[in-house]
Order: C-alpha cells, then sequence, then structure tokens
C-alpha cells in the first residue's frame, strides 16, 4: 500500500466515523412539539356553585407555557381562583429539575360577572404527567394532564440518519474522485452513499404504514419515561389494555332540601378494591354525573377530583325526597360505564317547608309531552323558545327526535357536543315520585347531536393529551344506542378539528338552531327525557315525557 493510499483510507476511516457520529446526532429524539402529539384539553368542574369549563392549551414545548382558559356560565359568581401546577411522576433517570410531588408554578385568575373566558398562564418545566389544582378558596379540584413530547420513531430516525449519512458520502465521494490519484476510491464512498438513501427511503415508507406505540396517557399509565421515550418499551407489546369495572360508593352526610351540602363518590377497582385512578377525560370531563330529583328535574354536573380515586360533588338540593343517580366514566382502556349508585340520594325536609323552588324545578314539573299521537311540543326556557319534534316513537326502531332552540344558528358545543341527550325510563304513568322510579329503570341513556362528518374527527378533542389519535371514536356512541345525525351539516362541520388542531370550543355560538338525537328505544313505554344545549352561556334542560309504543313482532304485540 503507498503511502498515499494510506492516507486515503485513514481519512476515510475518519470521515465514516464522522458519518456514525453525525447520523447518532440526527436521530436522538426532537424535544420540540407537534400538533399531532397533543391537542387542548377541555375538562368540566362543578367547583361548589360554579359549573366552569376548565381548557388546557396545548403545550408547544417543555419548558413552556401552559396555558389555562377558565370558561364561566351565567349566574357563576364573580371571585378568585388559584391555579397551581404540579408534576407527579418519578423518572427512573437522574433529573436537574425539582423533584416531583411539590408544585413548580402558580396563577391566579379573577373570574368576573359576565360569562365568558378568563385565562391564566402556568410554566410546565418537563414531560410527563401533571396534576392541575384550581381552588376556589374552599375546595381543590385537581386536574391530571400529560405533557406530551413528539419523539422520533425508529422508522424517523432511520430516515434521518440515512439522508445525513448520504449528503456527508456524496461530498467524500466528489473530494475523492477529484483529489485521488484513482478514480475507482470514489466507489467506496459512493457504494456507501446509495446503502444509506435505501435505508432512508425504507424508513420513509415504514414511517407511515408502522403502528404507533400504546399512548402515555390514553392507553397506559403516563409516567416520565414513557412520555419522554414512547417507543423504548422494556415489555411486549400488548393489545388489550382492559380494566376491571368500577364500584361507585357514595357516601356524605345527610342532605337536607334547601341547604347546600357535599357527597363525596368513592370510586374502587371491581378486582382488587384500590382506589380508581384511571379515569380518563371523556365528552370533555372525568365524571359526569346525572342526577334525577322527585319531580324530574335533571342535574347533569361534573364533580372534582380531590384525590386518587376520589371525587367530591357540590348539591343544593330543591325540595325533598329521593334521588336517583349515575355516573358516567372511561377508565384507560376500558370504554365508557354508565355506573349507577344503587341507593340514590335521599334529601331530607326542612322542618314542614322545603327550600326555594328554583325556575328549573319549576321547568321540570312541565315537561314537553310526546308521543301517542303527538308530534310536536314547546316550551321556553331562559327566555329561550324551544320546539321539540319527534317521529312516530316505537321500541327497535330509530326515533329521531328534534330539539329547535331560538331560530338562529347560536348555539355554543357543551362538552364537545351541539346537544345532549339523557333517556330514562320505561317509567310508570302514575305518580309524582320520579326520582324513585328512576332508581329502578332499565334504560339509562346519554345520546348525542353532532354532525356526521364532525364525529369522525370528534375522538381526537375528547382524549387528554397525547392519546391516540386511531383510537377516535370510542365515546362517539356512548351507550351504544344512541347515534349523532346530521342534520344542519354545514354549520356541525365545523366541530370537527383539522390537521390534529383542537375543536372548537364554547365560545363559538355557531351552531344549530335545530338539534336532531336518534335514539332506538329497547323496550315500549313511558320515557323520561331530557335535552340540553348551551346558548348565550347558559345550559338549557328541556325537559321531555315521550311514549314509545311497543314494537310489532310478527304481529304479535310484545
Ligand atoms: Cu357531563
Amino acid at each position: 500500500m503507498t503511502t498515499r493510499a494510506h492516507v486515503i483510507g485513514c481519512r476515510l476511516a475518519l470521515l465514516a466515523g464522522l458519518c456514525v457520529l453525525l447520523g447518532s446526532v440526527g436521530i436522538a429524539p426532537a424535544f420540540a412539539d407537534t400538533p399531532s402529539s397533543g391537542g387542548d384539553l377541555t375538562v368540566a368542574q362543578t367547583l361548589g356553585d360554579r359549573e366552569l369549563t376548565i381548557v388546557l392549551r396545548r403545550v408547544t414545548g417543555v419548558p413552556g407555557p401552559l396555558r389555562t382558559d377558565v370558561i364561566t356560565h351565567t349566574g357563576s359568581a364573580a371571585g378568585h381562583l388559584a391555579l397551581e401546577v404540579t408534576p407527579t411522576g418519578t423518572s427512573t433517570r437522574s433529573s436537574s429539575l425539582p423533584a416531583p410531588g411539590a408544585p413548580t408554578a402558580r396563577a391566579g385568575v379573577e373570574l368576573g360577572t359576565t360569562p365568558g373566558t378568563y385565562s391564566a398562564t402556568v410554566a410546565v418545566d418537563r414531560p410527563g404527567p401533571w396534576e392541575l389544582a384550581i381552588s376556589d378558596g374552599q375546595r381543590v379540584a385537581r386536574i391530571p394532564f400529560v405533557v406530551p413530547i413528539q419523539a422520533a420513531s425508529p422508522p424517523e430516525r432511520a430516515v434521518y440518519g440515512g439522508f445525513l449519512t448520504a449528503g456527508v458520502l456524496l461530498l467524500v465521494s466528489v473530494v475523492v474522485a477529484t483529489r485521488a490519484r484513482r478514480g475507482e476510491w470514489a466507489l467506496v464512498p459512493a457504494a456507501g452513499l446509495v446503502a444509506a438513501i435505501s435505508v432512508a427511503l425504507t424508513g420513509a415508507v415504514l414511517s407511515a404504514s408502522l403502528p404507533l406505540p400504546p399512548q402515555p396517557g390514553g392507553q397506559l399509565d403516563p409516567t416520565v419515561d414513557n412520555v419522554t421515550a414512547p417507543y423504548a418499551l422494556a415489555k411486549p407489546l400488548v393489545t388489550d389494555f382492559s380494566r376491571p369495572p368500577v364500584t361507585l360508593d357514595i357516601e356524605g352526610g345527610a342532605l337536607v332540601a334547601g341547604q347546600p351540602g357535599d357527597i363525596e363518590l368513592n370510586l374502587t377497582d371491581g378486582a382488587t378494591g384500590t382506589p380508581v385512578d384511571d379515569l380518563l377525560v371523556h365528552d370533555d370531563a372525568l365524571i359526569h354525573l346525572l342526577l334525577v330529583g322527585p319531580t324530574g328535574q335533571l342535574w347533569h354536573l361534573h364533580p372534582i377530583r380531590t384525590a386518587p380515586g376520589r371525587y367530591q360533588q357540590h348539591l343544593s338540593l330543591p325540595i325533598p325526597g329521593h334521588y336517583a343517580l349515575s355516573a358516567e366514566i372511561v377508565c384507560r382502556g376500558g370504554g365508557v360505564q354508565l355506573v349507577r349508585a344503587a341507593e340514590g340520594l335521599d334529601a331530607g325536609p326542612l322542618g314542614n317547608t322545603s327550600g326555594p323552588v328554583t325556575t328549573q324545578e319549576h321547568t321540570a314539573r312541565r315537561p314537553v309531552r310526546l308521543g301517542d299521537g303527538q308530534v310536536a311540543g314547546s316550551t321556553v326556557i331562559d327566555a329561550t323558545p324551544i320546539t321539540v319534534t319527534a317521529g312516530r316513537a316505537m321500541a327497535g326502531t330509530p326515533t329521531t327526535i328534534t330539539a329547535r332552540a331560538g331560530d338562529t344558528a347560536d348555539l355554543q358545543p357543551w362538552l364537545g357536543m351541539v346537544g345532549h341527550m339523557i333517556v330514562v325510563g320505561p317509567l310508570p304513568t302514575t305518580g309524582e315520585a320520579v326520582g324513585e322510579a328512576a332508581q329502578k329503570a332499565p334504560v339509562w341513556a346519554h345520546a348525542h347531536s353532532m354532525g356526521a362528518m364532525a364525529m369522525a374527527g370528534m375522538g381526537e378533542m375528547t382524549m387528554p393529551m397525547g392519546a391516540m389519535p386511531t383510537a377516535g371514536m370510542g365515546d362517539a356512541s356512548g351507550m351504544g344506542t344512541g347515534t349523532g345525525t346530521g342534520a344542519g351539516m354545514s354549520a356541525m362541520t365545523g366541530l370537527a378539528p383539522v390537521n390534529g388542531d383542537s375543536a372548537p370550543d364554547e365560545t363559538v355560538a355557531a351552531y344549530g338552531p335545530d338539534v336532531p338525537f336518534t335514539y332506538t328505544f329497547p323496550t315500549g313505554g313511558q320515557y323520561r327525557l331530557w335535552i340540553q344545549v348551551e346558548r348565550d352561556y347558559t345550559v338549557l334542560t328541556v325537559p321531555l315525557v315521550l311514549d314509545v309504543a311497543a314494537s310489532m313482532s310478527n304481529g304479535v304485540r310484545q
């Protein structure tokens, strides 16, 4: 070997080493965030007497700001809310950041008397699981959330590394071809160049088709390690993340009509008895609590999370009697569950009188009656004229019920949907004790109204940050039988998030006025329905009584 050739050999070895080095630099996980790795997280919380919608805006990089919007509704008192963020996950790797478990940033929000959005910004300094505490001075709601980062997948790393190496080798080939005495030497880096491009192209083809790893937060319990390196799986992939059912236990002192009181909801794992702390935000809440009162008044509330597996609900029940209660939840990997409290709630009388009877209570006593030949009915709720029409309601066939609220498209999406419909029944047609009867009713359902086109993207916004996009639709059909229909499509399509962006929140008043629901009643009988829409920051609850005819099967009335 000549000295010249030896020098070239050394130079090549050096450059190859450099390529490997640059390649490895290029494949380090990118700590930037992109829209696909997380959207806004919207969580409804009934904090004391205030029904709030908390929107945690997408975190676009760590360390960075977390913008928190607090949306208030009509009747919300003005006041101060204290916000505090705490990292909750520990890493097995050493970290230079302050230890988790202690708050790292605080902020305050001054709520005004006008309903709308009030904002604050807190800093988050690391990816992983976090908790946002919101305090009104008396109660603290603790909302878990995940700060994601964009991690490059192995095929993406192959693309970056391959093209980088190819670029360097191209340079080497040119240098060798022009400087070396024997031009054949240039074939060596050229061959490497072809190999590097092949690796990059293979990576590019694979990156589009390989499935995402299970997403921490949405499918796996989030830890700092699996959030920062989702592809570094120590364990083999599993496809079934399902969890045992949840037991709901209600605690709290005796409630008295007309007086405010709190109930505690205890969620325990049906298999181990341990607290359930893997509730996912679905339909913009951790728990949707439904309460049906003695005269047919519906409460749709969102208990605050006070500790793992523990939730608290502040109530002011207007009249004494029995209240039926159910909760809608989603456990990580478990799908939607409707948990009914076996006992319900009782509100005792206050001396010989009841508390002040609210407008909602008055409305509940005068439901719109449909079915049995009656196809339309109307009422006025909070100065909004409402007309409800229903096709012929028969058990076993889909029934479409359409509410028209006002006469212009000015409804706001509440909990990510244009409308909600709660169905309870069949109930006895006589008697006043609706709560008592609802307690024993076989059907409790929750149907949504949303555009068919909006449904495809709806999953994105109902999931927490970092949740897997392909998991959408999971709760779109709710209780299995409730589905949305697509009237007023042009207005409805706006609900679909575009390019991974988040869907419009409550501040967009552009939906309706027709809000259709389709539900298939499993059996005939008299049902209680409540349609809920939001207009002008007020949630309007329309009570209905619907007679559903029994189905005809083989000419025999069932
Ligand atoms: Cu809800």
